[in-house]
């Protein structure tokens, strides 16, 4: 019997568990990191507990400060969520050693799927197929030549401990083969520090559909029901739903008995989802997700099923609540989610800040989950999901049409967020006909007329200016928008930064003068830890040079003086953390 849940996340899915909890009547735990302490989760949980540390690797990653919550909490059962911890068989066992529950999947099933061969070989055994592809690790680039001479080209080489399409590299002949191997291989062993890699078969226009099983640990396991995410940028899903569009009722039944059989065949217990690639007619296994995932609540509305209420009772030794014949699928319904970027010209640039207000759409059929309130702040430290708005509807045109009401409902100011782009998307006739695949975002859908969201205000009402921010990354230079309030944007230009676009053009009219001189007070546009400073008091500096280095959004920023002059004072060093409008250098 679970009585006491650590949840050891944050954000919307911390959220959504701690709910789930206290409709069951078990207490809570929440951790949260310095920059959280007053995050929602930690606000609605019966008890919540500092970690300490900023960076997730320095709070929800560090496994003792978690395992001392624990001891001092008296949890005696853990929920990881998605990300973090929740696929980690060390943390797994850490927990379990010390007696206390892990709500999820058995170690060693996480160890099974966590590698993308011994996943497929698992499936094989399990009589589940999937694109067809080697099940060994390539030794020499003649082994991917002869498979595309097999198989017909073009051919996929993917890295065998990778993920989210890292590392894969698609191959349109013999000839591409030695280079794009090259390539696979370095790409793997820099982002996940394994360089094996296998081929597939190339399918050229597939639909991404994921069937969610769940089991309990008395050998049932039942499939409850598809989703379709096929749409999605970059391996960033960006809507799902369920069921899957266009998609046979013998297709979805024999899919969710591959699923089953899959997770029988590694003694899967919990909530879990198998992952498929559909075309044709055809599915093939791609790879088993060992956690509860970010669009679960599709699911849920089109079942009715509380998920994570059936994770924490199987957890604690309960058979599952319901047999496969009791699961029935009822109407349309589509994940949105909303992230802390800017979509406007496809670009997608992350925007943290704080939110000046938010407001969720409401009315029949709508659900948020959402992991911030009004005059919270989205951090640069960690993912940049806000939440999610799920909506249900009796059918899928029913359902689109409630989306769109619902993004264009939805009020959030002071961060600029992806509902413009999910606007475009569902406004779409392809998305509506179902003609989209996992690569029709980025081959298909026009998002370069996209804008950002109205111009935002502060809580006093005052009106924020969007900056344009010059920044570098990976030696590579990106223009990012950052939101300030005017009344800071006019006090101390953030040096580096341009003024509102209408005044930029002014200046450049002027025979590409270049921005008008500013106050020599240089300010930072976002928050973020000074990581270099480039000057010393009584350097002469030139307007544009750059003063000091910024790292913010996981990105490095270089800020420049705003006017030519003597640096007067230096006000930070390497390591400050600075918030949004600091004066770090004065220039007189
Ligand atoms: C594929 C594929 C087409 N053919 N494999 C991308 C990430 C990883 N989950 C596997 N992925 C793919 N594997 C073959 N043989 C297309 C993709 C793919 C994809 C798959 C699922 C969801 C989104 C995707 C986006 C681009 C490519």
């Amino acid at each position: 019997m679970i009585t006491k849940v650590l949840i050891a996340n944050r954000g919307e899915i911390a959220v959504r568990v701690i709910r789930a909890c206290q409709e069951l009547g078990i207490a809570t735990v929440a951790v949260y990191s310095d920059l959280d302490r007053d995050a929602l989760h930690a606000r609605l949980a019966d008890e919540a507990y500092a970690l300490g540390g900023q960076t997730a690797a320095e709070s929800y990653l560090n496994t003792d400060a978690i395992l001392d919550v624990i001891e001092r909490s008296g949890a005696d059962a853990v929920h990881p969520g998605y990300g973090f911890f929740s696929e980690n068989t060390d943390f797994a066992r850490a927990i379990t050693a010390k007696g206390v529950t892990f709500i999820g999947p058995p170690p060693e099933a996480i160890e099974v799927m966590g590698d993308k061969v011994s996943s497929r070989i698992a499936a094989e055994n399990a009589g589940v197929s999937g694109v067809p592809g080697t099940t060994q690790f390539l030794t020499s680039v003649d082994e991917v030549i002869a498979f595309g001479a097999a198989h017909g080209w073009p051919v996929a080489i993917k890295a065998a401990f990778g993920g989210g399409g890292r590392g894969m590299r698609v191959v349109e002949s013999a000839e591409d083969a030695p280079a794009a191997l090259e390539s696979a291989m370095s790409e793997a062993l820099k982002g996940f520090g394994r360089d094996e890699c296998y081929v597939e078969r190339y399918l050229t226009w597939p639909r991404h559909i994921e069937m969610q099983i769940i089991g309990d640990q008395h050998g049932n396991v039942v499939w409850v029901g598809e989703r379709d995410c096929s749409a999605q940028r970059r391996h960033q899903k960006l809507v799902e739903e369920s069921p899957a569009p266009d998609f046979p009722d013998d297709i979805r039944r024999a899919m969710g008995e591959a699923a089953v059989k899959v997770a029988k065949a590694c003694g899967y217990y919990n909530a879990g989802t198998v992952e498929f690639l559909y075309q044709d007619g055809q599915f093939y296994f791609l790879e088993m997700n060992t956690r509860l995932q970010v669009e679960h609540p599709v699911t849920e509305l089109v079942t009715g099923i509380d998920l994570v209420a059936e994770q924490i009772r199987v957890a604690s030794g309960e058979p599952l609540s319901f047999t496969q014949d009791d699961i029935e699928r009822r109407g349309h319904a589509i994940e949105i989610r909303i992230n802390a970027e800017d979509p406007a010209g496809g670009r997608f640039l992350p925007s943290p800040g704080k939110i000046d207000k938010i407001v969720p759409p409401q009315g029949f059929g709508v659900r948020w989950d959402g992991g911030y309130e009004s005059g919270d702040e989205v951090s640069q430290f960690y993912d940049n999901l806000v939440g999610k708005l799920i909506l249900w509807g009796k059918d899928r045109p029913t359902a689109i049409a409630r989306t769109l009401r619902a993004l264009r409902e939805f009020r959030i100011d002071g961060i600029a967020t992806t509902i413009p782009a999910d606007i475009a998307i569902l406004e779409h006739p392809d998305f509506a006909s179902a003609r989209h695949s996992t690569r029709w975002v980025e081959t298909t859908l026009d998002l370069s007329g996209v804008a950002s969201a109205a111009a935002p205000v502060t809580d006093e009402g005052e009106e924020k200016v969007k900056r344009e921010v010059d920044v570098e990354v990976n030696g590579r230079r990106f223009s990012v928008n950052v939101w300030v309030p005017a009344s800071a944007a006019a006090a101390a230009p953030a040096a580096g930064a341009k003024g509102p676009a209408r005044a930029r053009r002014a200046s450049s009219g002027s025979g590409g003068a270049g921005a008008a001189a500013g106050s020599g007070a240089v300010a930072v546009p976002m928050q973020g830890t000074i990581v270099k400073v480039l000057v010393a008091v009584g350097d002469a500096v030139e307007s544009g040079q750059a003063v000091c280095v910024l790292e913010a959004m996981k990105m490095e920023n270089q800020i420049t003086a705003d006017k030519s002059g003597t640096v007067k004072e230096v006000r930070v060093a390497p390591g400050d953390s600075v918030g949004s409008g600091d004066v770090v250098i004065v220039i007189e």
